[in-house]
């Protein structure tokens, strides 16, 4: 191979890694929750997700740290399958039968949650 050969399949191969880089997408927001069982159904929902990439909750501070695929997915669609769980999202709300289901233990407190979301004007659906 000559050097301008080499050169050009180098530039492909740079051109392909920042393109699949540029489509992950590393997002935070709140899901609310109370213990370790909260976080197994989250992290699970989410990454049942096609194109999630990894998805870690925290427990203290409630908040979803996810990555994902821009391409096939995004925060929206993320959360829609996260609250079938019953847990609610700062964008999103679980079904009150969903929420019903959830374990005592798992049953945060919801009165919070709807006061906090009546601020977000816009994000509800
Ligand atoms: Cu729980």
């Amino acid at each position: 191979m000559n050097k301008k050969v080499v050169l050009s399949l180098m530039v492909v191969a740079i051109i392909s890694v920042t393109t699949v880089f540029a489509n992950t997408k590393t997002e935070k927001f709140k899901v609310y929750g109370t213990c370790g069982t909260c976080e197994t159904a989250i992290e699970k929902a989410t990454l049942e997700v096609p194109g999630v990439k990894s998805a870690d909750w925290n427990e203290k501070t409630q908040m979803l740290a996810v990555s994902f695929d821009g391409s096939k997915t995004d925060v929206h669609k993320i959360q829609m399958a996260i609250v079938k769980t019953g847990h609610d999202t700062e964008m999103h709300k679980a079904k009150d039968e969903d929420y019903n289901k959830l374990n005592e233990c798992c049953k945060y407190n919801r009165t919070e949650t709807k006061k906090e979301m009546t601020g977000h004007e816009g994000h509800m659906h």
